[in-house]
């Protein structure tokens, strides 16, 4: 007896018998009209399927010359095997509904070999996101920072929310988006900073947090987005070896369950996936000058290193790499100095070639160096007494990190664009869609 099978998906597919029937739901991808025969590919979030319908099987089969691409369709039909097609199975149609017709032509064709510039995708992200391959960034993000999420949860954080509408600002006054609050000043918070160092005072010990941060940079680069997604931890009791221990585990935690439980969208990348081995290497800001000066590049103590010069220090390294002890004229108020060597600072980058992925460090504890610290940065201690007050009634020393979602799967899926790691991009000109 055959069974009868409701709505499957694509993949589904694989584990139905020859004969059976199916019901198919997604849009129509391709259609292909012969006298007749006619041969449509019906895709759904799990893959492509190749439906062949004839004059005397299906139903209804005179109206498929009118389907445009994209219209989302219900196929009912028979399994089977017996067929010439890549996947080995396809479905026979007795009867295609429409469900919702789409408008043609596309503005954003989804198999077309011309690749489309990337502002004619974003403006048309909701028919870009429908190509498998960029519906596989995401795929990977999500695979990834879920791995992430059980790791820090496993190690006793918790997972926090906090406020994006803000008074101060954490990470450099210039780039700031202000916001009207009512009858105040208000600003979208570039980094939970503050909030994850009061919770460390409110004695939560570990906390972590996934939300999105703002930066009002004026460049318009690949690797810059004026809304970026923040993964942010926070420890107690803890210095930055620690903190840089949990990144290190996090990362490797978040490729070890996109490898184990999504094999399958491991094998689609067009990069390979593997999960880094032993420590990540560091080397000192020191060093790293000491480095590009063989390489004929002089930088002064103080100033950030360019890009270029970041290629050269990364291409000692195979993977991720840590830069230790920045000067702690280039930290933020917040950094704690190095003890015997005030000139840097218990603070580090992870980079993976020139890319930055996360910056973090040790936190200053004590009240009194954090007030002297905000007025050496041109800071008003007035301003963040809110935070200081935290400080003031029993602060662990602590410690701990920030890392751009969008970064780790720029380089992780080998992007060429930040843009394409966040669905709907806020960059200097666009914030529609
Ligand atoms: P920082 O400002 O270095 O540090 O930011 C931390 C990480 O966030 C990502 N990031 C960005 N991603 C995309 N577009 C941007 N414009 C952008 N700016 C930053 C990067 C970067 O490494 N409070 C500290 C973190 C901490 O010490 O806990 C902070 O925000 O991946």
């Amino acid at each position: 007896m055959q069974s009868q099978i409701v709505a499957v998906t694509v993949s589904d597919l694989r584990n139905i018998k020859e004969g059976d029937e199916v019901v198919l739901n997604g849009w129509l991808q391709e259609i292909r009209l012969l006298k007749n025969i006619s041969f449509l590919v019906l895709r759904d979030h799990t893959g492509t399927i190749q439906i062949t319908s004839k004059p005397d099987t299906t139903s209804g089969y005179d109206k498929l010359a009118q389907m445009t691409r994209e219209t989302v369709i219900s196929v009912t039909g028979t399994l089977t095997r017996k067929t010439q097609s890549k996947s080995g199975i396809e479905v026979l149609c007795k009867s295609i509904k429409v469900l919702n017709a789409s408008k043609s032509p596309l503005p954003l064709g989804i198999i077309d070999p011309v690749s489309a510039d990337i502002e004619t995708r974003l403006t048309n992200r909701f028919l870009d996101l429908r190509k498998p391959e960029v519906a596989l960034i995401f795929r990977t993000e999500s695979e990834l920072l879920w791995g992430m999420r059980e790791f820090f949860h496993d190690s006793g954080f918790v997972e926090v929310h906090t406020p994006k509408i803000v008074a101060a600002a954490t990470e450099g006054g210039a780039d700031l988006f202000p916001v009207q609050y009512f009858e105040k000043q208000a600003y979208l918070n570039q980094s939970p900073q503050l909030y994850k160092e009061i919770l460390i005072s409110a004695g939560m010990n570990r906390v972590f947090e996934v939300g999105p941060a703002f930066r009002a940079e004026k460049h318009n680069t690949p690797r810059h987005l004026n809304e970026f997604t923040s993964i942010d931890i926070e420890m107690g009791f803890a210095d930055h070896h620690d903190a840089m221990h949990m990144l290190q585990e996090g990362i490797k935690s978040g490729l070890k369950h996109l490898v184990s439980h999504r094999p399958d969208i491991v094998a689609s990348l067009s990069q390979q996936v593997e999960v880094p081995v032993g420590d990540f290497p560091k080397i000192t800001y020191r060093e790293c000058i000491r480095k590009l000066d063989s390489h004929g590049e002089a930088v002064k103590f103080g100033d950030d290193f360019t890009p270029e010069q970041l290629k050269l220090i990364g291409a000692e390294f195979t993977g991720f790499y840590f830069i230790t002890e920045w000067p702690s004229s280039l930290r933020a108020f917040y950094t704690h100095p190095k003890p015997g060597d005030e000139t840097v600072s218990n603070s580090f980058d992870l980079q993976y070639r020139e890319f930055e992925i996360t910056s973090g460090a040790q936190r200053v504890h004590d009240p009194a160096m954090l007030e002297e610290r905000l007025r050496s940065k041109n800071l008003n201690p007035d301003d963040f007494s809110f935070y200081l007050n935290a400080f003031r009634y029993g602060m662990p020393p602590h410690a701990g990190w920030g890392l751009g979602l969008e970064r780790l799967s720029l380089i992780i899926l080998n992007l060429q664009n930040i843009r394409e790691a966040i669905l709907f991009p806020r960059d200097r000109t666009r914030i529609t869609p």
